[in-house]
């Protein structure tokens, strides 16, 4: 007996027809399954590919988060990663995080209206539950970035009933939210779009306007939070982001802490209205 797959399928040709960038999706190789789509744009990428080449699949065996933390890819999701050879200083990395965040929201935002919002560093929420993860990978250089691959995992129309019972009430789907299923392949030519438009401004070394969207559509600023990171957990108030993407904490006594990287809990609820 074959599997049956209740899934629509990633129509390519429709993606060619309704993509408007200049090289980012221009060209794609899309897979039934992979282990990691972040994997094989490494591969492809050593490999020399064309810069703005996507991998899709509609499957993952081995989705990755950071840390090695696994990421539930079922069929109906947009298991995504960008082949990109920014021109940038390995230290100024965080920044294809912070446009895919923000390319991210945005087109979640204009597309259904929902109310997406960035928590720091790589999550796009909704209505305070994970749609979207983000995990950007590179090969340095020197203190150049070789190639970077930046890996997108947007819950599209995945069936949440099929996630573990601990990460339901912390996950949502674009389907869930907007009560019906999206086109994956809409989305997709929109979201590769705004990527584009972001990454040229990187590139152009106006990293300050993707910087400034990011703050607009991120919901931690004024929140109490507790931060787990290498360093232990440190709670405090968040204030803003420093000039390396780490996250500044307001400590009760005064000092302000830097945070490069960890796991955001916010402590209190807060809204941000409809951008
Ligand atoms: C992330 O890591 O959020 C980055 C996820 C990146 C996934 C994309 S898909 C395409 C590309 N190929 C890959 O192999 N990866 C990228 P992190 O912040 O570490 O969050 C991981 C945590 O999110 C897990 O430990 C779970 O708690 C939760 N999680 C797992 N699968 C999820 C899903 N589908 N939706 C929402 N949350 C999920």
């Amino acid at each position: 007996m074959g599997i049956v797959c209740k899934m629509k399928l990633i129509e390519l040709e429709k993606i060619m027809e309704q993509l408007k960038t200049d090289f980012i999706g221009q060209e794609i190789k899309y897979f039934a399954e992979a282990t990691s789509t972040n994997d094989v744009a490494k591969e492809l990428a050593a490999k020399g590919v064309k810069e703005g080449t996507i991998v899709l699949a509609e499957t993952q065996t081995q989705g990755r988060g950071r840390l090695g933390r696994r990421w539930l890819s079922p069929e109906g999701g947009i298991w995504l990663s960008v082949i990109l050879r920014p021109k940038i200083p390995a230290k100024d990395f965080y920044q294809l995080t912070f446009m895919a965040a923000v390319a991210v929201a945005k087109t979640i935002r204009r597309m259904f209206k929902l109310n997406a919002e960035i928590k720091w560093p790589n999550d796009v929420l909704v209505n305070d539950r994970k749609v979207c993860g983000i995990l950007t990978e590179s090969s340095v250089r020197g203190d150049a970035v070789d190639f970077a691959v930046i890996g997108i995992g947007v819950n599209a129309n995945v069936d949440l009933a099929s996630f573990p019972k601990d990460l339901r009430s912390s996950v949502t789907s674009l389907e869930a939210e907007v009560k019906g299923e999206v086109g994956r392949e809409r989305f997709l030519c929109a979201l590769l779009k705004e990527l584009e438009n972001y990454y040229t401004m990187i590139q152009q070394k106006k990293f300050e306007f993707v910087l400034e969207e990011w703050k607009s559509l991120t919901t931690l600023f004024g929140a109490h939070v507790e931060v787990t990171s290498f360093e232990g957990k440190v709670r405090g108030l968040a204030v803003g982001v420093n000039r390396n993407g780490g996250l500044e904490v307001l400590l009760k006594n005064g000092t302000i802490r830097k945070v490069l990287s960890g796991d955001v809990v916010k402590q209190k609820q807060q809204r941000r209205p409809l951008k």
